[in-house]
């Protein structure tokens, strides 16, 4: 019995009022052969702006079912994930530890580099509790044999290894036999035809229907990271639009969530299925994202670096139509999806997430998290209560009252020498504790972005809205 707690949903009501738990102990003989375990499903965005969803406020982008999912569970306003790069981020995601604990903070650099083979996945996780698992999408967590996702806890693997690649079928380039950018299907190349964002949507849905046990589905989109390509139907929708290919691939992006959505519920698994969907990182410059009205992009320190649209649904179990205040990372997605399973959190490899079901359920904002760290190559970053410190190595330092001043124009180290220390010694012992070196850094990337930090550090705007004119 999962912890001989009951969810017990009234339809109509929102709110903790229609929560009611329930010891279950004398109800254990009924509910217990009834329950079963629920399925877990991660749609995961890539590059997506921190304001380009229409539940976050954005008014050029179009995502009506996105939007009407974040409304049936809880929207996550100071949620992260704990790296600012995709693959340190997936890494992150998949294991639910800081990949500095197996030196995994960068980047793939090299052809041989990829998630440590002593690390657990989710696909680990969930597949030795009977669980059938599948990654549909982009891996980008290494492209050696022993990297496989097959090899890495998951039955089904249906995307590219690859951390990008075009959205159409092309012989010439990314699906000469043998690239990493192919489409695959458990090691063995696929042609396809269409729009790769329909593509993957269109095997979840496959997915989705035929699974009689329980799964675990991380959905992995490549959309709507570069290269920028839509359907010409999708184009001509948003013909004259300012950002035109990216509002038209987010567009697709939708369209499939939406799909995905109308076959959980027509499969009857909708409410047994606890949903988490986030963006990979914060937006990028080169897709043309906003990440109003936060400052920075993907791969910097700052707030559009790693704040992103974040939400959890799992109807009639948690609340509709909330938002949740307190402090959430990605790396809270394993612990909270080995909670409701009810399954035992490894003890050799901690997890570093912890369990949000308490959070959402009830009536508080309530931080998760006492800190939350980031590092990569020469700059590192903490929050901790509404404090964050940023220190580039050989740059500068910046300290900000994030819960203040979220677009992080206000440098407070001259005025709260205090807090500045403690956040300085807490990262420092963080990295003590937590760290070991890289095993790998991104070439020649380190004066490139430490370049960026310094004019965001420099507040070389005046206010962090004039990096997105187009708001
Ligand atoms: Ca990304």
């Amino acid at each position: 019995m999962r912890k001989n707690i009951l969810f017990v949903f009234q339809t109509g009501l929102i709110g903790l009022s229609n929560i009611l738990s329930v010891n279950a102990s004398s109800a254990d003989t009924v509910t217990d052969s009834k329950i079963t375990k629920p399925n877990l499903l991660i749609i995961l965005a890539d590059d997506a702006g921190y304001n380009d969803f229409g539940f976050m406020g954005s008014k050029e982008m179009e995502t009506p079912n996105i939007d009407a999912l974040s409304q049936a569970g809880v929207i996550f306003t100071d949620g992260h994930v704990a790296a600012t790069v995709s693959s340190p981020s997936r890494a992150c995601l998949i294991t639910g530890r800081y990949g500095h604990r197996f030196g995994y903070e960068c980047n793939l650099d090299g052809k041989n580099d990829g998630l440590s083979t002593d690390e657990k996945t989710l696909g680990d996780l969930f597949s030795a509790e009977g669980y059938r698992t599948a990654v549909i999408g982009k891996w980008h967590l290494g492209s050696l044999p022993e990297f496989h996702p097959n090899r890495r806890g998951f039955d089904l693997f249906y995307g590219m290894l690859a951390g990008g690649r075009q959205y159409f079928y092309d012989a010439k380039q990314d699906d000469k036999p043998g690239d990493v950018h192919n489409l695959q299907l458990n090691g063995v190349q696929q042609k396809f035809d269409g729009y790769l964002t329909d593509v993957f949507t269109d095997k979840a849905v496959e997915y989705i229907y035929e699974s009689d046990q329980p799964f675990m589905l991380y959905l992995a989109y490549n959309a709507v990271h570069t290269p920028m390509q839509a359907t010409q139907k999708d184009l001509n929708r948003f013909k004259g639009h300012p950002r035109q290919k990216l509002a038209a691939m987010t567009y697709a992006l939708d369209r499939g969530v939406g799909q995905i959505v109308e076959a959980l519920k027509k499969s009857g698994k909708f409410d047994n299925t606890v949903i988490f969907f986030l963006s990979d990182n914060g937006g990028a410059a080169i897709n043309t994202s906003s990440n109003y009205p936060l400052k920075g992009w993907k791969g910097n320190k700052f707030e559009g670096g790693h704040r992103v649209p974040f939400f959890m649904v799992w109807n009639n179990h948690i609340p509709a139509g909330k938002k949740f205040t307190g402090l959430v990372s990605s790396l809270d997605i394993a612990a909270t999806f080995a909670d409701v399973a009810n399954i035992k959190e490894p003890t050799d490899k901690r997890l570093d997430g912890v369990t949000l079901i308490p959070y959402v359920t009830k009536n508080t904002n309530k931080s998760p998290h006492k800190m939350l760290c980031w590092r990569k190559m020469d700059t590192r970053a903490i929050r901790e209560g509404d404090y964050k410190l940023i220190i580039t190595q050989g740059i500068d330092s910046v300290l900000y009252n994030i819960k203040e001043d979220p677009e992080e124009m206000n440098n407070l180290i001259q005025k709260k020498t205090k807090i500045y220390k403690r956040l300085k010694k807490d990262l420092s012992k963080w990295e003590k504790e937590v760290c070991v070196s890289p095993r790998w850094i991104e070439t020649g990337w380190g004066n490139i972005t430490n370049g960026i930090h310094k004019n965001l550090m420099n507040n070389t705007v005046k206010e962090a809205k004039d990096h997105y004119k187009r708001k």
